[in-house]
């Protein structure tokens, strides 16, 4: 069998997740991209596309706009390993959380594992409000337009969030 690796555990299964980037302090923009690049280099992690970066006006939080982007990748980490793996890229950059929503330096949202529902006291996915915010859901649209959220399309829900400002970056 000169194919077999007896001494390496059976392949888990790779699962398609989604993520959301975010910034609004400091290089946002280079924030994201090295994000993104830190994500992709880490192991168990593979085949991560990043969408087009937009600017996005605040909602529901304050400062100044925000860079938003969503990576789509393939891993084979469990739910909670991939988000100590995305609070740890956060950590990098120095993320500090004073009070909810506050402005960041780097906020990573797991916004899809698979098909899986998470509700755990760190985890909730699909992200419970990421079907009301256009600076999500316009690049999730721009790397797998036919994802269905609550039962919609995403151009449909995007119709609904249409008064929330957003940008293309170029
Ligand atoms: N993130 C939030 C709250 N509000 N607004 C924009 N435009 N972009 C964000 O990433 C964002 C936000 C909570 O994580
Ligand atoms: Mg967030
Ligand atoms: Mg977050």
């Amino acid at each position: 069998m000169p194919f077999e690796t007896p001494d390496t555990e059976p392949d888990a299964a790779w699962v398609t997740a989604y993520v959301g980037l975010g910034a609004n302090l400091g290089e946002a923009r280079q924030s994201l991209l090295q994000a993104a690049g830190q994500l992709a280099c880490t192991e168990g992690i593979g085949e991560l596309r990043l969408s087009p970066l937009y600017r996005t006006a605040p909602i529901e939080s304050s400062g100044p706009d925000y860079v938003n982007a969503v990576a789509s990748l393939r891993t084979r980490l469990e739910p909670h390993a991939l988000l100590d793996v995305l609070q740890h890229i956060e950590q990098l950059h120095g993320r500090e959380r004073p009070y909810r929503n506050a402005p960041r330096t780097l906020d990573l949202d797991l916004l899809l594992y698979g098909a899986q529902r998470i509700d755990t006291p760190r985890l909730a996915v699909p992200h419970p409000r990421m079907h009301l915010r256009a600076f999500v859901l316009r690049p999730l649209c721009d790397l797998a337009p036919d994802i269905k959220l609550k039962g919609k399309s995403l151009p449909e829900l995007l119709k609904a969030c249409a008064d929330q400002p957003l940008q293309a970056l170029s």
